[in-house]
């Protein structure tokens, strides 16, 4: 802690409407299965939750499926604002539909996709009430308050370098109340890169994570269940981080943080050990020009692994960090090869054998790589998806309430677009 204040304070009657069209919810199940990684959450670092258990998400309603198969979904590609830098998944109007949000940093917008439940999207475009101009970086969909409605937090920072930090509280009529975050008005230079929305310290409050790549750093926000984040804690990183993640890398219920280094070729690895307070912090060399990472128990045993997508010339991998539980690694001998400039990852268990799997934007090559665990931490070679032109981020969430995981994929083409890939593996 550096003395910082944080602030939450309500701002009266500046709700967010948004035009028109089925503004009942029906106040269902509140919750997406998915608070956690990938960033997030969001996007980009909004994504998987982080399950030792190794199901994933995926259901428990039959056995292993034999064929791997995604369909785009009708409607796909939608249109989302120009050059967005996030994506994130979650139940935003409480209908039991996951929904998504998207960080337009060209258009300084936000872009709503209400699910309709079957792959397709209600859009609504807002720019937050009373912000002043800013730059969007990130935005992530948590639950802040006590209510059953998803809360969208966004990092927005303007040319002056004071970071403006707000959450809007989420309602069934899909209005928002902004909430404003001033904890991250400091003494660095700011760039907020990516937000990661979760419950880190298993109070059942939403949490959040700043990745700050101009000033090689991240923020914890630890969030008091009623909008604000009174416990701020700041952690240096190695240079140029660019994307946070949370899970469990050992046995207790609080979540530790992955951080990716894209200039030192490094991950930091934040292990809590007390509620709300990190450890000592490990840094761990990684592949060159490290891009996302995601923790998950990939080979089964019990401890939390760390796959980091990787984009270097000629070697554009996906490497697998055998977890010791203790916050120390065993390195791979090579990375597993799937497309140009991975950008962004995800995972979740596909094929609902029980193992996570991995999913990989690439920005370059203008398609998604799927990788099947196979057991023990090994893979399947990668399976090429066309997701869009210039992938560069990726959920994966259960969309049409079948119990198996689906790909939506943020690209940076022109317009920009989200295709959704619904998950048909039989
Ligand atoms: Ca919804
Ligand atoms: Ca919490
Ligand atoms: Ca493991
Ligand atoms: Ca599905």
């Amino acid at each position: 802690m550096r003395g910082l204040a944080v602030c939450a304070c309500a701002l009266s009657g500046c709700s967010l409407i948004f035009d028109g069209k089925d503004l009942h919810g029906t106040g269902g199940s509140p919750d997406l299965s998915v608070p956690g990684d990938d960033g997030g959450g969001g996007g980009d670092m909004t994504g998987q939750q982080n399950d030792l258990s190794g199901d994933g998400g995926g259901g428990d309603m039959g056995g292993p499926l034999t064929t791997v198969e995604f369909t785009k979904a009708a409607g796909s590609p939608i249109q989302i604002g120009l050059g967005p830098s996030t994506i994130a998944a979650g139940d935003l109007d409480g209908d039991g539909k996951i929904d998504l949000i998207t960080a337009d940093q060209t258009d300084n917008n936000l872009t709503y996709l209400y699910g309709n439940g079957n792959g397709t999207f209600t859009v609504a475009f807002d720019r937050p009430s009373g912000l002043p101009a800013c730059t969007m970086y990130a935005a992530a969909i948590g639950h802040f308050n006590s209510d059953s409605f998803g809360d969208v937090a966004f990092v927005c920072t303007d040319n002056a370098m004071i970071n403006v930090g707000e959450v809007l509280l989420g309602s069934s009529t899909r209005s928002y109340t902004p909430m404003v975050i001033t904890a991250l008005a400091v003494s660095q230079t700011l760039a907020p890169h990516r937000l990661w929305a979760g419950d880190l310290n298993d109070d059942l409050k939403d949490d959040l994570l700043v990745v700050n790549e101009a000033g090689n750093s991240v923020w914890a926000l630890f969030g008091n269940g009623t909008g604000g984040f009174p416990t701020v804690r700041m952690q240096n990183t190695g240079t140029t981080p660019v994307w946070a993640t949370a899970g469990r890398l050992n046995a207790d219920p609080l979540l530790d943080v992955v951080v990716v280094n894209e200039a030192s070729a490094t991950f930091n690895v934040l292990m809590q050990t007390v509620s709300t307070t990190f450890g000592t912090v490990g840094t761990i060399p990684g592949p060159s020009n490290p891009e996302a990472a995601v923790i998950a128990d990939f080979n089964a045993d019990g401890k939390g692994d760390v796959a980091v997508s990787s984009s270097s010339v000629g070697a554009t991998t996906v490497s697998i960090y055998t977890g010791k539980g203790d916050g120390t690694f065993i390195a791979p001998t090579s990375g597993i090869p799937v497309a140009a400039y991975p950008y962004a990852l995800a995972s979740a268990d596909f094929n609902r054998d029980g193992r996570p799997d991995l999913v990989t934007a690439n920005n370059a090559d203008d398609n998604c790589s799927l990788l099947i665990n196979t057991g023990g931490g090994s893979f399947a070679a990668a399976v090429q998806l066309p997701c869009g032109v210039a992938a560069a981020g990726v959920v994966a969430v259960d969309l049409n309430k079948d119990g198996l995981p689906d790909l939506a994929v943020m690209d940076r083409s022109m317009p920009a677009g989200v295709t959704i890939l619904l998950n048909t593996s039989h």
